[in-house]
């Protein structure tokens, strides 16, 4: 299996809960590394490039709102099969199907606020990551 990148984002609903260390210490549980990361409070054009691909679809608006509503922190993970390990640590996106023990079982209510954000291809995550992140901003381990 390869080392891949995927993108992470704690979204506001998760910073507001103050669990930004409980979510990063179960990346670091399944041997993700954490090689970027950031907090930031989203403009609505930084959300709606971000998530230009539900553009047309009815929830559009709320999720963007929603993603503006307050401070989010993205982060790079770097570790085998990162995209989707880290997809199974979050759990299905409405957290009411969401297994047992995942992020979004745990940390979530509701499908509109979600607790998290990650990448669902290796595709997605070289364009999310690039759309936060400069190359100089990501720190590989050398230990
Ligand atoms: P995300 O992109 O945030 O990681 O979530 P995801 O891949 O699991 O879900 P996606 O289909 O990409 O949808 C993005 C976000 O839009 C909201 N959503 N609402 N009401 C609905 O039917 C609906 N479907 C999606 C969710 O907040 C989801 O995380
Ligand atoms: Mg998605």
């Amino acid at each position: 299996m390869a080392v891949e990148r995927t993108l992470s984002i704690i979204k506001p609903d998760a910073v507001a809960k103050n669990v930004i260390g409980k979510i990063y210490s179960r990346f670091e549980k399944a041997d993700l590394k954490i090689v970027a990361g950031k907090m930031l409070h989203l403009s609505q054009e930084k959300a709606e490039g971000f998530y230009a691909e539900h553009k047309e679809r009815p929830f559009f608006g709320d999720l963007v709102k929603f993603m503006t509503s307050g401070p989010v922190v993205v982060s790079v993970l770097e570790g085998e099969n990162a995209v989707a390990l880290h997809r199974e640590l979050m759990g299905a996106t409405n957290p009411k199907e969401a297994a047992e023990g995942t992020i979004r079982a745990d940390f979530a209510e509701t499908i509109d606020e979600n607790a998290v954000h990650g990448s669902d291809s290796p595709a997605s995550a070289a364009r999310e990551v690039a759309y936060f992140f400069e190359d100089s901003e990501i720190c590989p381990r050398t230990r």
